[in-house]
């Protein structure tokens, strides 16, 4: 096992990735810009060292300066969070010339699965459900003839590209060539590679991603899936373990899909497939994610594994220490992202010092923060300050959970978007689970620009009618929860988690 591991970044998960190394017994390296100097991340690290100036590309985004510190400090391993270098090929390909661990795949993988073209080549020949469309770039003709032969509605989307840019919608062919024009300029400016491709447009998708974990001797088992439909402009906001409305049919072939995925590349570390999910339960493969996600704190809390801990054995050459039959689906978690935003201001970011900080506790919450209180918020970085994570023996409790810690949780200084949050938390849209990729635009104001206008009249009338939508589908959600756990109370002698249907047919002798 690696004695010292140097962690490549910043906020909530350096200190997440302190925290497995610290339970591990190694040391601990931070790396910090000039604004960096008082961060959380530097406190908690054994050791930490300057690397440069505050914005990104002059610090946190330079391998050389990383590896560096990396031979200066004595460091054996790195791991990269997300972002900044996580994904970058060449950087795993420095740390393996310099012969310092990077605790992630190989650089080779990330690039076929950072080129989207690749990635679907590569899915399709593993034979994992794509998007229907193209696996070679085209150009503007060839684009052109094969949405005429096809037909829209498409998605023309830049080989490069991946978290929604470079994308472009197209329902009518009149909108067609101004679309892969535009979406051209914004390819070659964003990713200096103007390569496009083109997929049928999916309605109304979800999107459900799966978590994997893979070692160096080809064992893969995926950790489920995630609900993470609820994003603003490709910023997820809220995210959900297991996700809703998923048979144990479809969990079991997505799974399948995932792992297949990850071995027909050799994968190894922690990873994600993303996919969208139609109304009809199809699904198809969208892209691959080589990193530990944000978000991978909702597929601890269901499934009991500590997926950093995993990955950094792994890269040092450990094999899993579980294997798929061992793992299990324990309760319901959700995600809240805690952002340093005004969502009343068109979610603008809102840098400051935070003059209080008293993050939610107690039962089934987990709040992994990248703040302190007294600490700076600057613009130079994601303005993603926390992540309020929950856990609750069903859906229902982890949504009480998440109203009670999110009305607890105390931010000043700094605008945050726990109010935005929650609204989410109390529609009855959300309440009911039965949410897609458009839930922000369609039912939360502020979505799409600003709120518009109302007259108090009407502002209240509507207030009623929510309240008593949500009171309604609150109550029809715990029913049925409770039923489900009486259900699987009866049948579950001897399961450890029957209490589980004890508390449920409490809940509906008391109501
Ligand atoms: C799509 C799609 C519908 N059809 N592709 C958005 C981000 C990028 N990773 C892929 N995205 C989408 N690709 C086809 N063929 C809809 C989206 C999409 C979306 C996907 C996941 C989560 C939120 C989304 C919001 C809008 C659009």
């Amino acid at each position: 096992m690696f004695e010292k591991v140097l962690i490549a970044n910043r906020g909530e998960i350096a200190v997440r990735v302190m925290r497995a190394c610290r339970e591990m017994g190694i040391k601990t390296v931070a790396v910090y810009s000039d604004v960096d100097r008082d961060a959380l991340h530097v406190r908690f690290a054994d050791e930490a060292y300057p690397i440069g100036p505050p914005p990104a590309r002059e610090s946190y985004l330079i391998g050389e300066k990383i590896i560096a510190v990396a031979k200066r400090a004595g460091a054996d391993a790195i791991h990269p969070g997300y972002g900044f270098l996580s994904e970058r090929g060449e950087f795993a390909d420095l740390c393996a010339r310099e012969g310092v661990v990077f605790i992630g795949p190989h650089g080779d993988v990330m690039r076929s699965m950072g080129d989207k073209v690749t990635a679907r080549q590569t899915m399709e020949k593993a034979g994992v459900p794509i998007v229907p469309g193209t696996t070679e770039r085209l150009s503007d003709d060839a684009l052109t003839r094969w949405v005429r032969d096809t037909g829209p509605p498409v998605m023309i989307k830049a080989a490069a590209g991946g978290g929604g840019k470079g994308m472009r919608l197209v329902r009518d062919e009149k909108e067609l060539a101004g679309a892969i024009a535009r979406a051209r300029s914004e390819a070659k400016s964003s990713f200096g590679d103007d390569s496009l491709y083109v997929e049928k447009f999916v309605e109304e998708p979800r999107h459900i991603e799966i978590q994997i974990l893979a070692d160096s001797q080809g064992n893969c088992v995926h950790l489920f899936e995630r609900e993470c439909s609820i994003q603003r402009r490709h910023q997820k906001v809220i995210e959900e373990a297991p996700g809703n409305r998923i048979s144990p049919e479809l969990r079991a072939k997505m799974g399948e899909a995932a792992v297949a995925a990850a071995k027909a590349v050799q994968y190894v570390g922690a990873g994600t497939c993303e996919f969208l999910v139609d109304k009809h339960d199809d699904f198809y493969f969208l892209e691959m994610n080589t990193r530990v996600q944000v978000e991978h704190a909702i597929t601890e809390m269901i499934t009991g594994i500590d997926i950093v801990k995993t990955m950094i054995r792994v890269a040092a050459g450990e094999p899993l220490p579980f294997r798929q039959e061992d793992l299990s689906i324990r309760g319901h978690a959700i995600e809240a992202r805690v952002y340093a935003e005004d969502a009343d201001n068109n979610f603008i970011p809102s840098p400051g010092d935070i003059l209080v900080y008293r993050p939610a506790a107690g039962p089934g919450i987990r709040v992994d923060s990248g703040v302190y209180q007294g600490a700076r918020v600057t613009v130079f970085y994601d303005p993603m300050v926390a992540k309020l994570v929950v856990w609750g023996c069903d859906r229902s409790e982890a949504i009480e959970r998440l109203r009670r810690a999110l009305r607890e949780f105390v931010v000043k200084g700094i605008k945050t978007s726990i109010p935005f949050h929650q609204k989410v938390v109390e529609h009855p849209v959300f309440l009911a689970g039965h949410y897609d990729t458009g839930f922000i635009d369609q039912h939360l104001a502020g979505g799409k620009g600003d709120p518009r206008p109302e007259s108090g009249d009407s502002r209240e009338a509507r207030r009623v009618a929510f309240l008593m939508a949500a009171i309604a589908a609150y109550q029809r959600d715990k029913a049925r929860a409770a039923a489900a756990s009486a259900v699987a109370a009866s049948s579950s002698a001897g399961d450890p988690w029957k209490q589980f249907g004890r508390r449920a047919q409490m809940r509906g002798e008391l109501r």
